[in-house]
Formats: structure tokens, C-alpha cells, sequence
């Protein structure tokens, strides 16, 4: 059997990008509503202020999503939203809103995983030094806490850090997300160690807290490189370069798998980082590691695409050169199947979790046609092309539990704005109707058959 039958069949998104309400109902601020409201950072200068209005339309968003079949449902919470300074005072109205929305989804026998942190860190604790104090990890813990109080007995399922690669990496070294700073090495390592201490508190207060039994995973990103053939030197050549860290510190250090996934399986950062960072090291305290490495009941993975590698005449990586008019995205993002084979196979060997895919798709030039529908063609052959490879992996022996599809819904696409469109389900931001684009449809027919039709 390819799939399992209890496969998540999900759809993913996150709270700064679809929810708006950003000043309702006592709502804290976070560095992404101060962020886009500075000049130029912003595709047109647009913000996640309104979005899809998911919070006042999340009811029919469930609808929507029972009606293309769908099984689980991955969402953030926003962080001010139940605390709006971060930590301390409670705010009633953001905490009911994510319960009534775990209810809806449980009444339509969809499955929630609430995602802890998709980058829309509280703004007042961001005055306080955001991930550099050294408090943080106390900080997300307090939080943790708050949420589990208040949704475990009905959720079962907990991400806590969606894609540390990009919010510090993206955010701290690079720039182009908030809080759009540039850091130093040291500062942004010191800031990830702390991130994964935050994320070991969490697993551990998650599992103290819960009034179940919980399943609690982690949800990074990074590229999954490829083999170029299926010889065996140019698997390990692709399977090296996933989890080598990089040469040199130029760039954004933060873009790997090791950095963020070997401490928190194996309780150490990987050695090759070690040499390269030297005395850059972030300060590890006596009982560090071990709050970062415990027990994960998953992993879950971001894939996008990823390099396809070989062996060269010297035994060592050598990246494949794209041929001219190489598939692509309308993001420009390659399009690369096989990532999603590999990526899986690779991550299984190493960590030994039981696999989530929890986000996976692309952005088309999506349009209403004349007919009211929205036939997105590229989406479902993209989606069907990814999905016979993770098919493949899975029949091969690969653990894996879900996919989530991003997204459910067209949303801000951070720096993008709403320029791209990532979802299954169209939005008119003008008239915030939705339109079940063909891919959705399509995407009910993989579930009911679970995957029989790839
Ligand atoms: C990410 C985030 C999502 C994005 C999606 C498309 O991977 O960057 O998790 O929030 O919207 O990946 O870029």
C-alpha cells in the first residue's frame, strides 16, 4: 500500500497571512504589522491588515475545505493575538476565537495541527531584544503553555517552529523579512540557539500540559537536493550535500538542515558548523542540549525544491547547471519533483521520525475565466508530479504520516504581497469571495482515493 490509511491529507497556512483583524479584539501587535508599515519593504506596500479576513470568515473557510475533502488542517497561532505582550496578561477574545475554530474543524471531521510560531513574533517583546534576550526560550515557554492549557484537550497534534531558517535567516541575516535586520554571525547564532532552546521548552511544557496524548513535531525547511543518476556515488553525493553545512559564512549562514535538525534529534550541533562558525559559537550553558533535544513524536519538513547533485571526477559535490528554460514557478522557484522522493528518504535515514510534509506547492498567474472558474492546469501537474515522488518514497519504506499542500487559501505572501497566488482556493481580496480553483478539486479526488489516482 502506497499511502497509509490514516494519511493526513492537509492543507497549511498561517496567521499573519490569512487571518487580518490585525487591531481587533485586543490583539497585540507583532513585528509584521510594524514591518509592512514601513516604506518599500512590501510588494505595492500592502499588508497582512485585512488578508483573507479568515478571522471573521473562518467558518466558511471550513466549509470550503470539507467540501474539497480535506483531512487535516495546519494553522498558526498568533502569538499577541492571545498574549498581546508577548507574555503576562491573557487575551480571552484571540484565545476563543483559535477554540472556536478547532470546534468547527473537529465538527467537520477535519484534524487540527496548530503551528506555535510562523514569524509574527510579539512587537513588545521585540523591544525587550526579540530572540537575542536571553530570556526567550521562558518567553515561548509561557506561551506554550497558554495555548496547551487551552486547546489539548481537543488538539492533538503541535508544531513549534515553522522554518527557523527563514525567520532568522530571512529576518536577521539577510533582511528581507521582519524585522528586516542584518546581523552578525555571532548575534543570529546566538539568536538560533536560543530559538532552539525556546523549541525544547515548548516540546517539553507541551507534553506537561497537554490533557491527552499529544503528538509534538517541528516544522523546518531548506533545499533537498537530488541525485543526478541513481548511482550510489551520486546519491551520496546528494545526500552529503543536504546536510553539509555551508563552506563559508557569506550569504545566510542560517539556509541548511543541520543546524536547526541535529540538535534537536541528536542534542549537538553538526561538527562542520562548529569548525566554520570557531569562535563565533553561540554560549551553550550545562543542560543546553538536552533541553533542545527532546523527544519528538515527527518531523515535519517544508519541501519546495532543491539542486540536483553528482559526483565529480575528484569524489566531491558538484551541483548540476539547470538547463536553459528549466521548468519554473511563476515565483521563478524550480520546479523539481524529485525533491519530494529524496528529501523525505534522506530526512527518514538520519532523524528515524516518522515524516509530515507540512507545506509543499507553488504560485501561478491564477485568473476567474470566463466561466467563473479558476483553471490553474500548472498547479495540478505540479502537484501530481510532487506527489507520485512522495508516493514512491512512502512505498519505498519512508515513515511518512501527511502532506499538507500550501496553501488552502491566495494569501500575503510576506515580501510578495498579494502578488502571488499559493492557493488551492482562489481569493478576490476586492469582495474577499472565494473560488475552489480545479487544483482543489482535483486534490479531493487524491484524497478520496488516497493517492490511487497518481
Ligand atoms: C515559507 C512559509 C510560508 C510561505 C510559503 C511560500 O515556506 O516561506 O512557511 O509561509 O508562504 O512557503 O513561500
Amino acid at each position: 500500500m502506497a499511502f497509509k490509511d490514516d494519511f493526513a491529507w492537509g492543507v497549511a497556512t498561517s496567521s499573519y497571512q490569512i487571518e487580518g483583524a490585525a487591531y481587533s479584539d485586543g490583539k497585540g501587535l507583532s513585528i509584521w504589522d510594524m514591518y509592512c508599515k514601513q516604506p518599500n519593504k512590501i510588494y505595492g506596500g500592502q499588508n497582512g491588515d485585512v488578508a483573507c479576513d479568515h478571522y471573521h470568515k473562518y467558518k466558511e473557510d471550513v466549509q470550503l475545505m470539507k467540501k474539497m475533502g480535506i483531512k487535516a488542517y495546519r494553522f498558526s497561532i498568533c502569538w499577541p493575538r492571545i498574549l498581546p505582550n508577548g507574555i503576562g496578561e491573557v487575551n480571552k477574545q484571540g484565545l476563543e476565537f483559535y477554540s472556536n475554530l478547532v470546534d468547527e474543524l473537529l465538527k467537520n471531521d477535519i484534524e487540527p495541527y496548530v503551528t506555535l510560531f510562523h514569524w509574527d513574533f510579539p512587537y513588545e517583546l521585540y523591544k525587550r531584544g526579540g530572540w537575542m534576550n536571553p530570556d526567550s526560550p521562558l518567553w515561548f515557554e509561557e506561551y506554550a503553555a497558554v495555548v496547551t492549557d487551552q486547546l489539548s484537550d481537543r488538539v492533538k497534534y503541535f508544531i513549534t517552529f515553522n522554518e527557523p531558517q527563514c525567520f532568522i535567516g530571512l529576518g536577521h541575516v539577510v533582511g528581507v523579512h521582519a524585522p528586516g535586520l542584518q546581523q552578525s554571525v555571532a548575534d543570529t547564532l546566538q539568536m538560533a540557539h536560543h530559538v532552539l532552546l525556546a523549541h525544547g521548552r515548548a516540546v517539553k511544557t507541551i507534553r506537561q500540559h497537554a490533557k491527552q496524548d499529544v503528538k509534538v513535531g517541528y516544522a523546518p525547511t531548506a533545499s533537498m537536493h537530488y541525485p543526478a543518476t541513481n548511482g550510489p556515488e551520486d546519491i551520496e553525493a546528494a545526500r552529503k550535500s543536504i546536510f553539509q553545512m555551508p563552506k563559508t559564512m557569506e550569504g545566510n549562514w542560517a539556509w541548511n538542515v543541520s543546524w536547526w535538525s541535529d540538535p534537536v534529534f541528536f542534542g549537538k550541533y553538526p561538527e562542520d558548523g562548529v569548525q566554520l562558525f570557531g569562535e563565533l559559537m553561540p554560549k551553550i550553558k550545562e543542560g543546553d542540549m538536552e533541553i533542545i533535544s527532546q523527544p519528538l513524536d515527527f518531523l515535519g519538513q517544508n519541501i519546495y525544491n532543491g539542486m540536483q547533485v553528482r559526483q565529480d571526477e575528484n569524489g566531491q559535490i558538484e551541483f548540476v547547471k539547470r538547463y536553459d528554460g528549466f521548468p519554473k514557478t511563476a515565483l521563478n522557484w524550480p520546479i523539481t519533483p524529485e525533491t519530494l522522493y529524496w528529501g523525505p528518504k534522506f530526512l527518514y535515514e538520519r532523524y528515524k521520525k516518522p515524516i509530515y510534509i507540512t507545506e509543499n506547492g507553488l504560485s501561478c498567474h491564477d485568473v476567474v475565466s470566463l466561466d467563473g472558474k479558476v483553471h490553474d492546469p500548472n498547479r495540478i501537474d505540479f502537484l501530481h508530479r510532487y506527489l507520485v515522488e512522495l508516493k514512491r518514497a512512502s512505498t519505498d519504506g519512508v515513515d511518512i504520516a501527511g502532506y499538507f499542500q500550501w496553501s488552502f487559501t491566495d494569501n500575503f505572501e510576506w515580501h510578495s504581497g498579494y502578488e502571488d497566488r499559493f492557493g488551492l482556493v482562489f481569493v478576490d481580496y476586492n469582495t474577499q469571495e472565494r473560488i475552489i480553483k480545479d487544483s482543489g478539486y482535483w486534490y479531493k479526488k487524491v484524497i478520496e482515493t488516497n493517492g490511487e489516482i497518481l
